[in-house]
Order: C-alpha cells, then structure tokens, then sequence
C-alpha cells in the first residue's frame, strides 16, 4: 500500500465541481488499477513558456469499463459485476487524491443505479457516467457491433431516480449519448439531450467513434445553444480516442469541458508487455528487454517502497552520493606545466585543480570522493580524497578507469573530468535532477566556430526545437540521440562537459551495459579502435542504442576545461581578479 491518499470521501467528491467552476478544460486519464492510478495521478511535467512556469497534470481519473474489463482479461460486454469494479475503483482511490470519475456502463436498471450512485458517492467518487444503450451493452469502439439504445424516457427515468438518492450536491450524473455510435443522426442525439438535462443530469456526454469530428462539432455547437434556450450550464465531455489528431486547446474551442483519454495507460502497458515477452523469447535472456523495462526501483519508488525504506533507515543515512573522477591518462599539451605531476595536480592560482573540485563538491555537500590516478599516480593527492590506481592507464580506456571505482557506483554516483572547472550551482541543480543518467550538456556549441585541436564530446539531442505547436521547454524532454567526438561539428546541439549522475538504476545499467560490450564484443566499438579502450562517450552511446534513456541537463556557461596554456591564464587571471 503507498501512502499517496492523504483524503477522505467528502474532501474529494468535491473536487470535480470546483475544477468544474474553474471554467477550464477538464484532463482526465484512465486507470484500471491501483499502479495506473498512480501513474495517471501522478504524472506531470513542468517547463516554461515564455519565462513563466508552466506544469501540466491530469485533473481526474477515469475508472474505464473498457479498461478494467480489459485488465481482467474481459471484454467490455458488463461482464464485470459492480462488486468487482467497486473494488478496482477503492484500488484506485487509495492511491491518489486526485477526483474520480467513473464508468458506470448503464447503469442497470433504475433500481441498479441507485445502488451504484450510493456506493460511488459514499466512496468519495465525484461523478458517473451512464450511457443510453439497452444493458448488457457492448463496448462502443468496433465497428460493426450491433447497439441497441434505450428509450430516451426510461433513461430519463433512471436520471432521476438516480438524482433522488444522492445525499450530497457534490456528486455528478452525467449523460452519456450513444446516437452516432449507434448510426443515428444528430436530431437523435440533440433530442436526447433535451430529454436528459430535463431530467436534472449535471452534464452530457457525446460519444463518437468516427475520426472526422464534424458530427461531435456540430452537436457541441447546437449542445450551446440548447444550454441558452433552457437557461442551463452543464459540462460538455468528449472521449478522443478516434480523432485524437485534435489538440486539447481545439476541442476546448468547440465546447468541450471535459476530455477523457479512456485507454491510454492499459494500451501503453499491453504493448510493452508483448514486446518485452517476444524480447526475452527471442533472446533467451532478459538482458534485452532491460530497456523496455522500468527498472524495479522505479516501480519501488512508485508504490511507496522507497518511502518505507527510508522510514526504516531513518533520516540522515541515505547516505551520500559518491563521486567518481577519472585522472589517470598523461596529459600532452599541458606537460611541459606539469613537471611530471598528473593534469588534476596543475596549480591555479595557489590551489590545484584537484582541490578546486573537491571545494565545488564539499559545497554541495559530496564528500565521498574518489579520484583513479594512473600516470605520476604516487603524486596524485587531495585532503580527503580517496585514490585508485588504474595500472593499465596507458593503454587509454577512460571507462577502464572509470570501473575501477565500480564499488562506488552501486548507490548511484557522479562522475567529473579531472579537468574542468565549475560553478557550484551546476552540481546542485544536477543533484537535483531525478532522471538514471543525466549529463551536463552546454548548449552554445551551436553558436561557437569549432576551432579543431582538442576533441569535444559533442551532442545530438534527440528533440529539436520545433517552432510550430510546442513552445514549451521541459526539462524531462532533453534526451541525447548522438554522442561522440567525432560527430559532425554542425550537427551537435551541444557539448557534453565532462560532468554525469547516474542514480542507482542508471549506475547498473551502466555497468551492466560496460560488462557485456567487454565480454562479449571485439574490435571497433563505435568511436573506439577496440573495445578494451573505450571512452565514456562509447559506452553512453551504446547504452542509447540499447534503448536506455540518456537525459542531458542544459546550461551555457559557468564552466571551463583546462585544456590548453590559453586556458589556464585566462583562468588565473579571472581567480587572482575575483
Ligand atoms: C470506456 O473507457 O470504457 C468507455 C469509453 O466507455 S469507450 O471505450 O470509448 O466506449
Ligand atoms: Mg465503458
């Protein structure tokens, strides 16, 4: 059980009506079960427009017919009893405190619906929707189905006997009109209507399975005028699952008050399913089928597990997060400063490099830190930093070096180039990201002349800007699709700058990925000449292939690599001005 529902009935049935008054659309999401629940309760993505903040979430919950039968391996024939959606429906509840709205089929006869608008409203439900079709229904998306509808006045009926046993104001009956389903034309549908919201229901809905929406467009028009001539305001709703090409902001423009995405979650987890079995067939072995996966701390974190962990282990002992910085190679360009001492060992203004990081780390509170020194390693050092030696560093694989720390991966880690210099913020709005592998991406490599010399990892994003539709930037969205130094300069949306995290989840996918390409793989390995001398782009780039999800947090400025004599006066000159 998560602790997710902090509410009780009375405060959540409520909750539909006031988002109602709001006067905005309405974006309600299915769920069939307590875990869909969640992710259709919790789901929600911030980003800006304009400089100014924006969130998205969904504002309800739809306890589908279709769905829930579906879950249960039944069609949507009202197969499933009352007593068992009931149960799915406190499922769901307990886990979110998001409204709920709910599929209620027919409703059943007159005497089968009070029984229904008595338990939902004393569960805390906010509204339900009935359709006018002659129970046992059939599900309303597959052509060819043969629909009988009700007698509008018998359904009428049902409206007010239904409207007679609530005890409350705040609970919904909402119509739903199934002429177009059934091939009736709109006069059907408008009169229905009229028949309906005289009958007191609080709101209509208009049910369509065509693509085109011209039939929904001119009944929503003549809905408005229907609601003026009867002095009324009660909720258009509208399910878009047919003509889903058309945006929220558009259906909002026609009347809709109400949108439901009545399916999307149980056919997002079908798919996966069936992929992720033909995966594991196919390969006889789930490694495969890792990435179309979530990985088991997610689903932990998702139902709460997590939580119970942390109460178990008591505040403060998380633990922290380690650090990982790779120094071994022997530095070129920089050699004649360095009188045989590693690159981290350079002196800037007084303090050497290695310090530098370590004083950036310590300010955001990472202590555990580990550098892996190979070339002039006996002169590799910093207070409170432990060192590992990788022997083999003159061979050049930076991910080599990299897996000597791997004892210090398990819990999730950051890792940093020996060799640049950062602004403290940077590696707390890192902390601060939730995602299994994010690296730091600067984004005004697409502005800079590439000047050649030393390489830069570049970057590919996987979204580009897309001037049309979408204006907003959120931050979950910067997926990196390329990675590499030998990418095309004037394809690169940015540069990685040498400074990753990857949470626990992302930390095994790494190794896991890292220990497959070295067992199993030989010769050239993406930008590598061989495989045992790959660099951490490599492994980055293989891991995307994968299919894992790489996210990249942007910046565009706050950071320096020392990589060249240029490099280091400017830097003096800065540190000795400041
Ligand atoms: C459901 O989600 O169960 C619905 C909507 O009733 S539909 O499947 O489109 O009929
Ligand atoms: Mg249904």
């Amino acid at each position: 059980m998560t602790l997710l529902n902090n509410i009780l009935p009375e405060a959540r049935r409520g909750k539909l009506k006031a988002l109602l008054r709001e006067n905005r659309l309405i974006r309600v999401i299915e769920a069939h079960n307590g875990l869909s629940g969640i992710v259709g309760g919790s789901a929600r993505i911030e980003g800006e427009d304009k400089g100014q903040p924006v969130i998205r979430e969904f504002d309800a919950l739809w306890e589908s017919s279709l769905t829930d039968s579906a879950s249960k391996g039944h069609p949507d024939i009202e197969v499933v009893g009352f007593d068992s959606r009931l149960t799915t429906i406190q499922e769901i509840l307990a886990v979110t405190e998001k409204p709920m709205i709910v599929d209620g089929d027919t409703g059943g006869d007159a005497n089968n619906f009070e029984y229904m608008v008595s338990k939902l409203e004393r569960a805390g439900v906010s509204a339900v929707i009935i359709e006018d079709k002659v129970f046992p229904k059939r599900n309303s998306l597959e052509a060819g189905v043969s629909q009988t509808l009700q007698d509008p006045e018998v359904f009428a009926q049902k409206i007010r006997r239904g409207k007679a046993v609530q005890l409350t104001g705040d609970f919904l009956i909402i119509a739903r009109i199934e002429s177009f389903i059934a091939g009736f034309p709109l006069e059907d549908a408008l009169s229905r209507a009229r028949t309906y919201l005289q009958a007191g229901v609080d709101g209509i809905m208009i049910h369509s399975k065509s693509k085109n929406p011209d039939e929904l467009f001119r009944f929503a028009e003549a809905y408005g005028d229907l609601l003026t001539e009867l002095g009324l305001d009660k909720p258009l709703v509208c399910v878009p699952t047919t003509y889903n090409h058309l945006t929220e902001d558009e259906l909002a423009q026609k009347g809709f008050r109400v949108l439901i995405y009545a399916n999307h979650l149980l056919r997002a987890a079908y798919q996966s399913m069936v992929e992720v079995s033909r995966a594991i067939l196919l390969n006889q072995r789930s490694l495969e089928a890792d990435p179309l996966c979530a990985p088991v701390r997610d689903i932990f974190r998702a139902v709460g597990f997590l939580d119970v962990k942390e109460k178990d282990q008591r505040e403060g002992q998380a633990g922290n997060i380690a650090v990982i910085i790779p120094a071994a190679g022997e530095d070129e360009v920089l050699k004649p400063l360095l009188n045989g001492r590693p690159k981290a060992m350079l002196d800037i203004a007084g303090r050497t490099l290695l310090d530098r990081q370590v004083a950036s780390l310590a300010t955001n509170h990472l202590n555990d830190i580990t550098v892996v020194a190979g070339y002039a390693s006996d002169q590799m050092r910093a207070e409170g930093v432990a060192i590992l030696e990788n022997k083999d560093y003159e061979n050049g694989s930076m991910m080599h070096s990299l897996m000597v720390a791997r004892d210090k991966m398990h819990n999730g880690f950051l890792m940093l180039y020996a060799d640049i210099l950062l602004e403290d913020h940077i590696i707390g709005k890192l902390l601060d990201c939730r995602e299994d592998i994010v690296l730091v991406a600067d984004n005004t490599t697409q502005y800079h002349k590439y000047e050649g010399g030393k390489a830069l990892d570049f970057i590919v994003s996987k979204r580009k800007h897309r001037p049309s539709r979408r204006r907003i930037s959120f931050a979950g969205e910067h997926l990196v699709e390329r990675i590499g130094a030998n990418l095309p300069p004037e394809t690169a949306t940015h540069e990685f700058i040498g400074l990753a995290r990857f949470s626990r989840t992302g930390a095994e996918q790494l190794m896991a990925t890292y220990q497959d390409c070295t067992e199993n793989f030989q010769g050239r390995f993406h930008e590598a000449d061989d495989v045992s001398r790959l660099n951490f782009t490599d492994i980055i780039q293989e891991m995307i292939d994968r299919g894992f999800r790489v996210h990249f947090m942007e910046i565009h400025q706050g950071w320096l690599e020392i990589h060249r004599g240029e490099d280091l006066k400017l830097v003096n000159e800065f540190l000795q001005l400041s």
